[in-house]
């Protein structure tokens, strides 16, 4: 049966596909097929499913036609995005370390010498002549990073051509994703997951009547590589390859990865010959993928590649190891230790109707569009997702989230998928703490100390400081140097890496971490600032104080005086802001650790010298600059200059009311729309403003224009940044804790921005600073009941409104409170 169907649409091939050759069904077309983002089934769809139930699951009532469509799983090592095509699957592949590109030593000697002029030419206003010396000396070289990359893809063709009651699905509770349909009466079913226990994506095939299991699976990439039939397992394949890169010598550098496929089957046959996996009528199939590169590890940068791992042994090793056990215990450990994770937080945003909850996702994105805003309970699954992305991209031990977490299909995709440092990265862990995802928060631990020693050679060979820096962006292999163009030279991307560390101590309690991981962190980003910072002259915008020099407020341009526009400057307010936050915290890290006083004096001098921040007098809004500039786009998507309101807290309504009220006016200068990523920043900036219903309109635009049918959010393109902002964003709408007192404690708020639009709730899980666990049940806006624990004991201070409860805790009381904030 399977046969003729192949050559009944060998012979009619009516319709084209952009994934594969559709008049030829056969598997040359599989390995013919041209990768793009566009993918097409053969098979028609002839009606959808219902929703197939489950916690916060994603679905659709058909294949995804492109990547952005499909649907992601990952373990943070290994990541596939899945279509669920009929006739037609397409699973893309990903493996977290498969970087382009090596180690090397990207800084330009020339710098230092010219620094002085530089900063001279800013200090007497001839800001471009400051531009064009900069970019001749002190860009890295080369200016720029290569590319993360597409590990490959794995296809595969079955005779289906026609399917109904087709759904497919992401269970956001499991982590299992699940495409049914039923062709001639025949009920096929595939479900697939990728487990962080046993480093496998583990696909099964089903159907309800025997023999009906037949297709043929290539594996494939765009380029540099092939796919082969492994040696010793007739039922694999392996894709395997070395990416071409050479040093300046010539040498050869590049990575190698592999991925294996294998396949288990019960009745009818397989094979596997000229790279393609033949299986023929049988009853069910179990496909195991893994994946490795010899990428050494962010420990070992200077190395950079790992001569000694074989990553097709490495794949073949982890496929030995998940076959030998039975698919429901892979299934159960896998969903046991996303569940671990997962099920640490609940949220519920009031009623959905029954009605809008029977409609698929991408359907309910297209209502929010065409209502303005988004129903509720999309909203949850919103905000479920994007702790969903952070498990399955982020895990202790794999490489941090990029711009596209790990899910990216090109060779060359949008930005290199790279760490951007100048917001992207580390909004991506916005959510970690506050969303009781601590332990996911540690790739980015990792990576920021990798930097730290070619950091401290940039640092010294451009500025002559002591220290370490990082630009506005870097990559697997250690680049710190300014890339791109003069906008990069942004030396500010160590210091705010560096308040991540502090704020996963300050919800954590953990002074073992705080004394031999973050403060490191902390005090080399600070010794780089302390060197770093200049007094300004007699002259200048704010002579005698001490600003950075040459500076720049992402990726903002400013009109000059003269009429003509520049991007440098000295002491753009961000910079400011984020050397205040960096230093406030290395004098509370000293006091805590009772170490260190002189370093502490000089933080605590610096601070003093340090330029404020100033409100406009003609706008009222916060300076971005050091002088009031015009912005080249008043619009701008980076809000750079509220850094101070968000994610620092340099600036609160109750602590510096008229810094706050001139950030409002800022936001409202800066409009409700943006990016994907900059919306969901705006969406923090205005919950710490307290106004939830403003954050809630802009939450309703990023819902409804740039989220992608697959939940991704949409810079445009993806960038997943916007997931992980907003996801924080919502959380903090419900709890915020950043508000510290005297003591060293920090006051509970909750509902400090609660949109009129989720009146009613509950959370359970959140997490605030001090060690407290929030399980939280409001009404009419108000709190209706709230049990916190403390983790660590210590002092509690809740508040809700002008509402307050104070109270000393144990480790591990649980306080319970009632409306009013009454125990
Ligand atoms: C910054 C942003 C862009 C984009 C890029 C990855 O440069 O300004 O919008 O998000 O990062």
């Amino acid at each position: 049966m399977q046969r003729f169907t192949l050559i009944v649409l060998f012979l009619v091939g009516c319709y084209s596909v952009s994934g594969q050759d559709a008049n030829n069904h056969s598997p040359a077309s599989l390995r013919s097929g041209k990768i793009t983002a566009k993918w097409a089934d053969r098979a028609i769809v002839k009606d959808g499913g219902v929703n197939p139930g489950g916690q916060s699951a994603l679905w659709y009532q058909k294949p995804a036609e492109v990547w952005e469509e499909a649907l992601p799983l990952g373990n943070g090592q290994l990541g596939a995005m899945l279509f669920g095509g009929i006739a037609d699957e397409r699973i893309q592949l990903n493996e977290s370390t498969l970087w382009d590109g090596f180690t090397l030593d990207p800084n330009d000697p020339s710098s230092l010498e010219n620094l002085p002029t530089v900063r001279q030419l800013l200090f007497d206003g001839r800001n471009n002549e400051a531009v064009e010396l900069a970019g001749k000396h002190m860009m890295g070289r080369p200016k720029g990073v290569k590319p993360f990359q597409s590990l490959g893809e794995l296809w595969f063709d079955t005779p289906v051509t026609e399917a109904s009651g087709y759904v497919r699905s992401l269970n956001l509770g499991t982590a299992v994703a699940h495409t049914a349909f039923v062709a001639d009466g025949v009920k096929y079913s595939r479900e697939a997951f990728i487990s962080p226990v046993d480093h496998v994506l583990v696909i099964r095939l089903t159907s309800d009547k025997k023999g009906k299991i037949t297709f043929n699976l290539i594996l494939k990439r765009q380029q540099d590589a092939v796919c082969e039939e492994v040696t010793n397992d007739p039922n694999s394949l392996i894709l395997k390859g070395t990416l071409p890169i050479k040093d300046n010598g010539g040498n050869p550098r590049g990575l190698s990865f592999a991925a294996q496929v294998k396949a288990v089957t019960k009745g009818g046959n397989v094979k596997a010959a000229n790279g393609i996996l033949q299986v023929n009528g049988a009853d069910e199939v179990t496909l195991f993928v893994s994946a490795a590169t010899n990428y050494a590890g962010l420990n070992q940068l200077s190395k950079g590649v790992n001569l000694t791992i074989n990553p097709s042994a490495k794949c073949a090793d982890f496929i030995k190891k998940a076959v030998v056990k039975n698919y429901d215990s892979l299934k159960a450990a896998h969903i046991k230790e996303h569940q671990r994770l997962f099920g640490r937080v609940d949220l519920q945003l009031g009623k959905t109707d029954v009605a809008t909850l029977a409609l698929p996702i991408d359907r309910r994105l297209t209502l929010a569009k065409e209502k303005g805003i988004p129903d509720n309970n999309l909203v949850e699954i919103f905000f479920q997702f994007g702790r969903y992305l952070l498990i399955s991209s982020s895990r202790p031990g794999t490489m941090p989230a990029n711009l596209q977490g790990l899910w990216v299909w090109q060779m060359n995709p949008p930005w290199n998928a790279d760490y951007h440092t100048n917001i992207n990265l580390q909004m991506n862990y916005w959510p970690a703490e506050i969303t009781n995802l601590s332990e996911l928060h540690l790739p980015l631990f990792d990576l920021t100390e990798a930097l730290i020693k070619p950091g401290e050679k940039t640092a010294k060979v451009l500025y002559g400081a002591n220290g370490w820096v990082v630009h506005h962006l870097t990559d697997a292999w250690g680049f710190t140097a300014p890339a791109d163009g003069p906008q990069g030279i942004w030396p500010m991307g160590a210091a705010w890496l560096a308040q991540h560390p502090w704020e996963h101590y300050t919800y954590t309690g953990d002074l073992t971490f705080l004394k031999k991981r973050a403060y490191p962190i902390m005090k080399g980003a600070a010794l780089f600032i302390l060197d770093f910072l200049v007094e300004a002259p007699a002259g200048s915008a704010c002579p005698g104080k001490l600003v950075t020099n040459p500076s720049h407020s992402p990726e903002n341009a400013f009109f000059l005086p003269n009429g003509t526009t520049s991007v440098f400057t000295y002491g753009a307010t961000m910079d400011l802001e984020i050397i205040h936050d960096l230093l406030t915290h290395c004098i509370e890290a000293c006091n805590i650790l009772n170490q260190d006083q002189v370093f502490r004096d000089k933080c605590q001098k610096a601070l003093d010298q340090l330029t404020p921040i100033r409100i406009s007098p003609a706008t009222g809004r916060i300076m971005e600059w050091v002088q009031d500039y015009k912005e080249k786009e008043p619009q701008h998507r980076h809000t750079s200059h509220l850094f101070g309101l968000h994610p620092g807290n340099q600036i609160t309504m109750l602590g510096t009311p008229e810094l706050a009220e001139a950030a409002r006016k800022t936001l409202e200068g800066r409009g409700d729309g943006g990016t994907g990523w900059s919306l969901a920043w705006k969406i923090n900036m205005w919950n710490r403003l307290q106004d939830g219903n403003h954050a809630y309109k802009l939450l309703s635009n990023l819902l409804a224009s740039r989220t992608l049918p697959n939940l991704f959010d949409n810079c445009p393109p993806f960038q997943i940044d916007g997931n992980f902002g907003a996801t924080a964003a919502i959380a903090e709408m419900l709890v915020q804790s950043q508000s510290g007192n005297n003591d060293g404690s920090y006051t509970i708020q909750l509902l400090p921005s609660l949109p009129t639009a989720f009146s009613e709730g509950s959370v359970k899980g959140l997490c605030a600073r001090g060690g407290f666990v929030i399980d939280l049940q409001w009404e009419n806006g108000k709190v209706g009941k709230v049990s916190i624990l403390s983790r660590n004991g210590g002092i509690l201070h809740v508040a809700e409104g002008a509402n307050r409860y104070d109270v000393q805790t144990k480790k591990g009381e649980i306080v319970q409170l009632i409306a009013g904030l009454k125990r």
